[in-house]
């Protein structure tokens, strides 16, 4: 195990100047956030940043991660635990490469670890992994699950104890390739490619009791505009992107996302866990990074927002660190927004 103190100074970049939170850990780049609770701890599952050397491009190449480390904290402003590597993609039989934004989740005494990578194929498929502890290591199932596609899984488990994976991503997260239901390689290399038409969404899928397939077919994850009308592609500043986050908060349902190309994370209500969802708001402004991934948690009586920026590589946009910050409520349920840097 190795342990890093909370309090990074990033490099001195004045970009980062007024930065509301420093990075949770500085002696690896960690990215894309999933923190949980579970046994009154938190346990955050990140991606794991490195510099491999892999030319930048629109697909995102340069995001090309081979492992998992788990970090664990007793609350929020404690020490971070690096509790070492949890999956690498030797131990994936069916990976190629790219391990993207994980998630995890806890059920029936175990631990499940969901993870995005491309295939031999380099198609985009989600895994998922199992342990009898938060922190791993996870012992990853032969196949992907049947029938999943593109990236940034994220688990929810309602009241009820119903799981929902929620995911998808568009550009080089896939999406766009299976509009037409089947996976098409010459599809788009974007979204839908025509702005008047209603935006790809999120898809969602109920888990079945032991969390290793989906117990129905994927759905669309409606996101729909004050008119009640689909948000459409050429809506930049609102549409679905990547990076999807489910929470319940005063029995609504908010789904939470990145909107890629405009930065910013936002978020939409709805009465259940499948949709749809009303555009609300912005959560937060963008951070300094092409990317910006969330997750958001409760604990010890307060929520947090659990982000990522660039502070500790000046700007590198594929070496990024997990931060942790408030976040807040109206009295109406809305989220306040954030701006990462309050200078
Ligand atoms: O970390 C690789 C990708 O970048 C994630 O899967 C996306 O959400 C974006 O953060």
């Amino acid at each position: 195990q190795q342990r890093s103190s909370q309090s990074a100074d990033g490099d001195g970049d004045p970009r980062f100047e007024g930065a509301i939170s420093q990075p949770l850990v500085s002696h690896s780049y960690t990215a894309d956030p999933s923190a949980h609770v579970f046994e009154g701890k938190i346990y955050v599952y990140p991606s794991h940043d490195i510099d491999a050397g892999t030319p930048e491009n629109d697909n995102g190449d340069h995001f090309d991660m081979r492992d998992y480390h788990v970090f664990s904290m007793d609350s929020v402003g404690g020490e971070v635990t690096d509790h070492g590597v949890a999956l690498k993609l030797e131990d994936i039989p069916w990976a190629g490469r790219q391990l993207w934004a994980p998630d995890a989740a806890h059920k029936n005494g175990k631990y499940y670890f969901y993870f995005p990578a491309k295939d031999k194929q380099d198609i985009f498929r989600i895994g998922v992994a199992t342990s009898d502890k938060p922190t791993g290591p996870f012992a990853a199932e032969p196949e992907p699950i049947q029938g999943s596609f593109s990236m940034d899984p994220t688990v929810f488990t309602d009241t009820d104890s119903t799981s929902y994976l929620y995911f998808g991503g568009i550009w080089g997260g896939q999406l766009q390739r299976w509009a037409s239901g089947e996976y098409d390689p010459q599809g788009s290399s974007t979204d839908l490619e025509n702005d008047s038409l209603p935006a790809l969404t999120p898809k969602v899928a109920r888990l079945t009791d032991d969390m290793l397939q989906f117990a129905e077919a994927v759905r669309d994850v409606l996101i729909l505009d004050e008119n009640g009308q689909p948000l459409l592609t050429g809506d930049h500043d609102r549409r679905f992107f990547e990076g999807s986050w489910m929470h319940k908060y005063k029995d609504n349902y908010y789904l939470s996302y990145s909107t890629g190309d405009t930065h910013q994370l936002v978020y939409a209500i709805g009465d259940n866990p499948y949709g749809p969802f009303t555009y609300q708001g912005v959560i937060m402004t963008p951070v300094i990074g092409w990317t910006t991934h969330h997750s958001i948690v409760e604990h010890g009586g307060k929520w947090w927002l659990f982000y990522h920026d660039t502070q500790l590589s000046g700007g590198k946009t594929h070496l990024r660190n997990i931060k942790v910050t408030e976040l807040q409520y109206d009295n109406d349920g809305r989220i306040r927004t954030i701006n990462p840097y309050r200078n």
